[in-house]
Protein backbone atom coordinates (compact mmCIF):
# COMPACT_ATOMS: atom_id res chain seq x y z
CA UNK A 1 0.00 0.00 0.00
CA UNK A 2 0.99 3.58 -0.41
CA UNK A 3 2.43 4.89 3.01
CA UNK A 4 2.68 8.35 1.77
CA UNK A 5 -1.38 8.29 0.93
CA UNK A 6 -2.22 7.44 4.93
CA UNK A 7 -2.32 10.69 6.09
CA UNK A 8 -4.86 13.12 7.18
CA UNK A 9 -4.34 15.04 4.21
CA UNK A 10 -6.15 12.21 2.33
CA UNK A 11 -9.06 11.93 3.78
CA UNK A 12 -11.69 9.47 2.77
CA UNK A 13 -14.98 10.06 4.66
CA UNK A 14 -17.24 12.25 5.47
CA UNK A 15 -15.95 12.02 9.49
CA UNK A 16 -12.21 12.68 8.52
CA UNK A 17 -12.77 15.57 6.04
CA UNK A 18 -14.20 17.17 8.52
CA UNK A 19 -11.42 16.74 11.05
CA UNK A 20 -8.54 17.38 8.18
CA UNK A 21 -10.79 20.65 7.53
CA UNK A 22 -10.51 22.20 10.35
CA UNK A 23 -6.97 20.99 10.60
CA UNK A 24 -6.06 22.68 7.65
CA UNK A 25 -7.62 26.08 8.70
CA UNK A 26 -6.23 25.96 12.03
CA UNK A 27 -2.90 25.83 10.48
CA UNK A 28 -3.34 28.71 7.94
CA UNK A 29 -4.84 30.97 10.07
CA UNK A 30 -2.05 29.91 12.66
CA UNK A 31 0.71 30.40 9.91
CA UNK A 32 -0.71 33.81 8.50
CA UNK A 33 -1.13 35.23 12.47
CA UNK A 34 2.78 33.78 12.65
CA UNK A 35 3.87 35.49 9.20
CA UNK A 36 2.29 39.01 10.83
CA UNK A 37 4.10 38.50 13.98
CA UNK A 38 7.11 38.16 12.52
CA UNK A 39 7.00 40.99 9.90
CA UNK A 40 6.21 43.06 12.63
CA UNK A 41 9.21 42.25 14.73
CA UNK A 42 11.64 42.34 11.61
CA UNK A 43 10.18 45.59 10.46
CA UNK A 44 10.32 47.10 14.07
CA UNK A 45 14.16 45.43 14.39
CA UNK A 46 15.63 47.32 11.23
CA UNK A 47 13.43 50.59 11.59
CA UNK A 48 14.36 50.98 15.21
CA UNK A 49 18.07 49.90 15.34
CA UNK A 50 20.08 52.08 16.99
CA UNK A 51 21.81 55.10 15.18
CA UNK A 52 24.78 56.81 16.60
CA UNK A 53 22.94 59.63 18.27
CA UNK A 54 19.97 58.41 17.85
CA UNK A 55 16.99 58.49 20.30
CA UNK A 56 14.97 56.24 21.75
CA UNK A 57 11.62 56.09 19.97
CA UNK A 58 9.13 57.47 22.09
CA UNK A 59 6.94 54.31 23.70
CA UNK A 60 2.73 54.64 23.18
CA UNK A 61 0.55 54.05 26.35
CA UNK A 62 -3.38 54.09 26.76
CA UNK A 63 -4.27 53.88 22.95
CA UNK A 64 -7.35 52.46 23.37
CA UNK A 65 -8.34 51.56 20.04
CA UNK A 66 -5.19 49.55 19.79
CA UNK A 67 -5.88 47.85 22.46
CA UNK A 68 -9.28 47.20 21.99
CA UNK A 69 -8.27 45.29 18.17
CA UNK A 70 -5.93 42.85 19.72
CA UNK A 71 -7.77 41.87 22.26
CA UNK A 72 -11.33 41.68 20.03
CA UNK A 73 -9.31 39.83 16.94
CA UNK A 74 -8.20 37.05 18.67
CA UNK A 75 -11.25 36.69 20.78
CA UNK A 76 -13.17 36.53 17.31
CA UNK A 77 -10.95 34.36 16.13
CA UNK A 78 -11.20 31.70 18.65
CA UNK A 79 -14.71 31.73 18.83
CA UNK A 80 -14.67 31.05 15.00
CA UNK A 81 -12.61 28.02 15.88
CA UNK A 82 -14.68 26.83 18.95
CA UNK A 83 -17.87 26.67 16.44
CA UNK A 84 -15.94 25.32 13.74
CA UNK A 85 -14.90 22.48 16.44
CA UNK A 86 -18.48 22.48 18.09
CA UNK A 87 -19.83 21.48 14.45
CA UNK A 88 -16.98 18.97 13.95
CA UNK A 89 -17.65 16.87 16.90
CA UNK A 90 -20.77 17.10 16.02
CA UNK A 91 -20.68 15.42 12.88
CA UNK A 92 -18.01 13.19 13.81
CA UNK A 93 -19.14 11.70 17.48
CA UNK A 94 -21.88 9.11 17.52
CA UNK A 95 -24.80 9.20 19.63
CA UNK A 96 -24.64 6.94 22.77
CA UNK A 97 -28.12 5.24 22.89
CA UNK A 98 -27.61 3.32 19.18
CA UNK A 99 -25.76 -0.10 19.41
CA UNK A 100 -22.71 -1.02 17.67
CA UNK A 101 -22.01 -2.40 14.41
CA UNK A 102 -18.71 -3.29 14.89
CA UNK A 103 -17.22 -4.31 18.30
CA UNK A 104 -12.96 -3.37 18.17
CA UNK A 105 -11.28 -4.97 21.20
CA UNK A 106 -7.40 -3.69 21.52
CA UNK A 107 -5.20 -5.82 22.88
CA UNK A 108 -1.34 -5.70 23.22
CA UNK A 109 -0.10 -5.35 20.76
CA UNK A 110 -3.01 -6.73 17.98
CA UNK A 111 -6.94 -5.79 17.87
CA UNK A 112 -9.88 -8.16 17.89
CA UNK A 113 -13.08 -7.40 15.56
CA UNK A 114 -16.19 -8.79 16.61
CA UNK A 115 -19.20 -8.37 14.18
CA UNK A 116 -22.51 -8.63 16.59
CA UNK A 117 -24.93 -9.14 13.78
CA UNK A 118 -23.27 -12.08 12.65
CA UNK A 119 -20.98 -13.05 15.34
CA UNK A 120 -18.42 -13.62 13.19
CA UNK A 121 -14.39 -12.77 14.53
CA UNK A 122 -11.35 -11.56 13.54
CA UNK A 123 -8.01 -9.73 13.93
CA UNK A 124 -6.24 -6.98 12.65
CA UNK A 125 -8.14 -6.84 9.45
CA UNK A 126 -11.43 -5.60 9.65
CA UNK A 127 -13.50 -5.45 6.56
CA UNK A 128 -16.50 -2.89 6.14
CA UNK A 129 -18.78 -2.61 3.73
CA UNK A 130 -17.89 1.21 1.78
CA UNK A 131 -20.29 4.18 1.69
CA UNK A 132 -21.94 2.95 5.40
CA UNK A 133 -21.73 4.72 8.11
CA UNK A 134 -20.48 2.11 10.80
CA UNK A 135 -20.83 2.84 14.74
CA UNK A 136 -17.88 1.28 16.26
CA UNK A 137 -17.75 0.24 19.57
CA UNK A 138 -13.89 0.21 21.02
CA UNK A 139 -13.05 -1.54 24.48
CA UNK A 140 -9.91 -2.67 25.47
CA UNK A 141 -8.81 -5.81 27.17
CA UNK A 142 -5.71 -4.44 28.96
CA UNK A 143 -4.36 -1.13 28.69
CA UNK A 144 -5.12 2.44 26.97
CA UNK A 145 -4.70 2.56 23.53
CA UNK A 146 -5.62 4.79 20.35
CA UNK A 147 -7.79 3.42 17.39
CA UNK A 148 -6.81 6.02 14.64
CA UNK A 149 -7.33 5.47 10.85
CA UNK A 150 -6.15 8.61 9.28
CA UNK A 151 -7.46 8.69 6.56
CA UNK A 152 -11.31 7.70 7.77
CA UNK A 153 -12.03 8.73 11.18
CA UNK A 154 -10.87 10.76 14.29
CA UNK A 155 -8.62 9.08 16.61
CA UNK A 156 -9.81 7.82 19.82
CA UNK A 157 -9.18 6.36 22.94
CA UNK A 158 -9.73 2.73 23.90
CA UNK A 159 -10.36 3.06 27.47
CA UNK A 160 -10.14 -0.34 29.88
CA UNK A 161 -13.32 0.30 31.69
CA UNK A 162 -14.45 2.78 29.72
CA UNK A 163 -16.19 1.82 25.75
CA UNK A 164 -15.57 5.08 23.60
CA UNK A 165 -17.15 4.57 19.85
CA UNK A 166 -16.98 6.38 16.58
CA UNK A 167 -18.31 6.43 13.31
CA UNK A 168 -16.14 4.87 10.80
CA UNK A 169 -16.98 5.04 7.29
CA UNK A 170 -15.14 4.62 4.03
CA UNK A 171 -15.90 6.33 0.27
CA UNK A 172 -14.00 4.28 -1.78
CA UNK A 173 -12.89 0.37 -1.65
CA UNK A 174 -9.51 -0.20 -0.49
CA UNK A 175 -7.07 -0.76 2.40
CA UNK A 176 -6.70 1.67 5.26
CA UNK A 177 -3.91 1.39 7.23
CA UNK A 178 -4.78 2.10 10.90
CA UNK A 179 -2.60 2.15 13.84
CA UNK A 180 -2.58 2.51 17.79
CA UNK A 181 -1.83 6.00 18.52
CA UNK A 182 -1.20 6.14 22.56
CA UNK A 183 1.49 4.32 24.04
CA UNK A 184 0.95 0.94 25.20
CA UNK A 185 4.01 -0.79 26.30
CA UNK A 186 7.15 -2.79 23.84
CA UNK A 187 5.32 -3.26 20.62
CA UNK A 188 3.14 -0.08 20.80
CA UNK A 189 4.98 0.90 17.31
CA UNK A 190 4.28 -2.31 16.15
CA UNK A 191 0.51 -2.43 16.69
CA UNK A 192 -1.46 -1.56 13.22
CA UNK A 193 -4.56 -3.00 11.39
CA UNK A 194 -6.10 -2.63 8.43
CA UNK A 195 -9.64 -1.04 7.25
CA UNK A 196 -10.62 -3.01 4.26
CA UNK A 197 -13.54 -1.24 2.47
CA UNK A 198 -15.50 -3.79 0.78
CA UNK A 199 -18.75 -3.53 -2.17
CA UNK A 200 -21.54 -4.93 0.09
CA UNK A 201 -21.87 -7.97 -1.96
CA UNK A 202 -18.44 -8.64 -1.38
CA UNK A 203 -18.54 -7.72 2.05
CA UNK A 204 -21.61 -10.02 2.33
CA UNK A 205 -19.57 -13.05 0.92
CA UNK A 206 -16.71 -12.22 3.36
CA UNK A 207 -18.70 -12.53 6.19
CA UNK A 208 -20.78 -15.82 5.32
CA UNK A 209 -16.88 -17.50 4.68
CA UNK A 210 -15.88 -15.96 8.01
CA UNK A 211 -19.09 -17.43 9.54
CA UNK A 212 -18.12 -20.75 8.84
CA UNK A 213 -15.15 -23.44 10.29
CA UNK A 214 -12.52 -23.41 7.96
CA UNK A 215 -12.48 -26.02 5.26
CA UNK A 216 -12.12 -29.83 6.27
CA UNK A 217 -10.35 -32.64 4.33
CA UNK A 218 -6.83 -31.88 5.30
CA UNK A 219 -3.42 -32.96 3.30
CA UNK A 220 -1.56 -35.60 5.50
CA UNK A 221 1.04 -32.59 6.00
CA UNK A 222 -1.41 -30.80 7.20
CA UNK A 223 -3.07 -33.15 9.92
CA UNK A 224 0.11 -33.63 11.34
CA UNK A 225 0.06 -29.74 11.82
CA UNK A 226 -3.50 -30.15 13.39
CA UNK A 227 -2.27 -32.66 15.83
CA UNK A 228 0.73 -30.92 16.97
CA UNK A 229 -1.55 -27.56 17.27
CA UNK A 230 -4.30 -29.59 19.20
CA UNK A 231 -1.62 -30.74 21.25
CA UNK A 232 0.36 -28.11 22.48
CA UNK A 233 -0.68 -24.77 24.47
CA UNK A 234 -1.63 -22.84 21.17
CA UNK A 235 -5.06 -23.99 22.17
CA UNK A 236 -5.46 -22.26 25.31
CA UNK A 237 -4.61 -18.91 23.46
CA UNK A 238 -6.23 -19.04 20.27
CA UNK A 239 -9.55 -20.38 18.94
CA UNK A 240 -9.81 -22.58 15.64
CA UNK A 241 -13.80 -23.08 15.09
CA UNK A 242 -14.90 -26.48 14.93
CA UNK A 243 -11.75 -27.81 16.33
CA UNK A 244 -11.52 -28.03 20.48
CA UNK A 245 -9.42 -24.69 20.31
CA UNK A 246 -10.87 -22.22 22.01
CA UNK A 247 -8.56 -19.68 23.35
CA UNK A 248 -9.59 -16.32 23.82
CA UNK A 249 -5.80 -14.72 24.77
CA UNK A 250 -4.66 -14.67 21.19
CA UNK A 251 -6.32 -13.55 17.56
CA UNK A 252 -8.83 -15.71 16.30
CA UNK A 253 -6.78 -18.04 13.69
CA UNK A 254 -10.22 -19.67 12.35
CA UNK A 255 -9.63 -18.05 8.58
CA UNK A 256 -6.25 -17.33 9.62
CA UNK A 257 -4.97 -18.41 5.69
CA UNK A 258 -7.79 -15.75 4.62
CA UNK A 259 -5.78 -13.30 6.06
CA UNK A 260 -3.16 -10.77 3.90
CA UNK A 261 -0.59 -10.08 7.02
CA UNK A 262 0.74 -11.61 10.03
CA UNK A 263 1.04 -9.46 13.76
CA UNK A 264 -0.61 -6.85 13.35
CA UNK A 265 0.12 -5.80 9.69
CA UNK A 266 3.81 -6.42 10.15
CA UNK A 267 4.42 -9.23 7.39
CA UNK A 268 2.78 -10.41 4.56
CA UNK A 269 1.13 -13.31 4.93
CA UNK A 270 3.10 -15.85 3.38
CA UNK A 271 4.66 -19.58 4.42
CA UNK A 272 7.70 -18.08 4.59
CA UNK A 273 6.87 -15.65 7.18
CA UNK A 274 4.96 -17.32 9.26
CA UNK A 275 7.74 -19.96 9.63
CA UNK A 276 10.17 -17.16 11.10
CA UNK A 277 6.84 -16.39 12.87
CA UNK A 278 6.61 -19.81 14.56
CA UNK A 279 10.20 -20.69 14.60
CA UNK A 280 10.57 -17.90 17.35
CA UNK A 281 7.83 -15.08 17.54
CA UNK A 282 9.96 -13.75 19.67
CA UNK A 283 12.67 -12.44 17.42
CA UNK A 284 9.98 -11.07 14.87
CA UNK A 285 7.95 -8.90 17.35
CA UNK A 286 10.24 -8.79 20.72
CA UNK A 287 8.10 -9.11 24.10
CA UNK A 288 4.66 -10.41 22.73
CA UNK A 289 2.28 -12.27 24.65
CA UNK A 290 3.26 -15.68 22.59
CA UNK A 291 6.13 -17.46 23.60
CA UNK A 292 9.35 -19.56 21.91
CA UNK A 293 8.39 -22.95 21.49
CA UNK A 294 11.79 -23.85 20.29
CA UNK A 295 9.78 -25.84 17.70
CA UNK A 296 11.89 -28.28 16.07
CA UNK A 297 12.17 -27.20 12.08
CA UNK A 298 9.81 -30.35 10.93
CA UNK A 299 7.33 -29.05 13.97
CA UNK A 300 7.20 -25.20 12.32
CA UNK A 301 6.65 -26.91 8.83
CA UNK A 302 3.67 -29.03 10.20
CA UNK A 303 2.42 -25.89 11.86
CA UNK A 304 2.49 -23.87 8.37
CA UNK A 305 1.34 -26.28 6.51
CA UNK A 306 -1.61 -26.66 8.62
CA UNK A 307 -2.34 -22.87 9.62
CA UNK A 308 -1.97 -21.90 5.87
CA UNK A 309 -5.07 -24.39 5.22
CA UNK A 310 -6.81 -22.47 7.18
CA UNK A 311 -8.44 -20.48 4.19
C1 LIG B 1 0.27 -17.52 25.76
C2 LIG B 1 -0.61 -17.36 24.64
C3 LIG B 1 -0.20 -17.91 23.31
C4 LIG B 1 0.14 -19.20 22.98
C5 LIG B 1 0.28 -20.38 23.93
C6 LIG B 1 0.34 -19.22 21.56
N1 LIG B 1 0.12 -17.98 21.02
FE1 LIG B 1 0.15 -17.50 19.07
N2 LIG B 1 -0.19 -15.56 19.54
C7 LIG B 1 -0.39 -15.07 20.81
C8 LIG B 1 -0.53 -13.63 20.75
C9 LIG B 1 -0.77 -12.70 21.92
C10 LIG B 1 -0.43 -13.27 19.38
C11 LIG B 1 -0.51 -11.88 18.81
C12 LIG B 1 0.83 -11.22 18.89
C13 LIG B 1 0.89 -9.83 18.33
O1 LIG B 1 0.66 -9.65 17.12
O2 LIG B 1 1.21 -8.92 19.10
C14 LIG B 1 -0.22 -14.51 18.65
C15 LIG B 1 -0.10 -14.59 17.27
C16 LIG B 1 -0.04 -15.76 16.56
C17 LIG B 1 -0.09 -15.85 15.12
C18 LIG B 1 -0.26 -14.69 14.17
C19 LIG B 1 -1.74 -14.37 14.06
C20 LIG B 1 -2.07 -13.14 13.27
O3 LIG B 1 -3.15 -13.11 12.71
O4 LIG B 1 -1.27 -12.21 13.24
C21 LIG B 1 0.00 -17.17 14.81
C22 LIG B 1 -0.04 -17.77 13.41
C23 LIG B 1 0.13 -17.91 16.03
N3 LIG B 1 0.09 -17.03 17.09
C24 LIG B 1 0.25 -19.28 16.13
C25 LIG B 1 0.47 -19.97 17.32
C26 LIG B 1 0.80 -21.38 17.40
C27 LIG B 1 0.93 -22.32 16.23
C28 LIG B 1 0.92 -21.68 18.73
C29 LIG B 1 1.31 -23.01 19.37
C30 LIG B 1 2.59 -23.54 18.93
C31 LIG B 1 0.66 -20.45 19.47
N4 LIG B 1 0.41 -19.45 18.58
C32 LIG B 1 0.67 -20.35 20.84
C33 LIG B 1 -0.45 -15.81 21.97
C34 LIG B 1 -0.20 -17.15 22.06
CU1 LIG C 1 -0.25 1.51 21.45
Amino acid sequence: MNEALNSVFHSESPQAEVISGLFILVLIVCAVILLIVAAMIFSSLARFRHKPGGLDPKPRHGNWKLETAWTVIPFLILIWFLTLTAKGMKESNPPSDQKPDLLVISHQWWWEARYPQSGVLTANEIHIPVGVRWLVGLESADVIHDFWVPRLAPKMDVVPGHPNRLWLEADKPGNYLGTCAEFCGAQHAQMHFLIIAQSPPEFEAWVEKQGKPPPRGLTEGEQKGSRLFQSMTCVNCHTVNGTPAKGQAAPDLTHFASRQTIGAVILPNTPENLARWLKNPQAVKPAILMPDFKLTDAQVSGLTSYLESLK
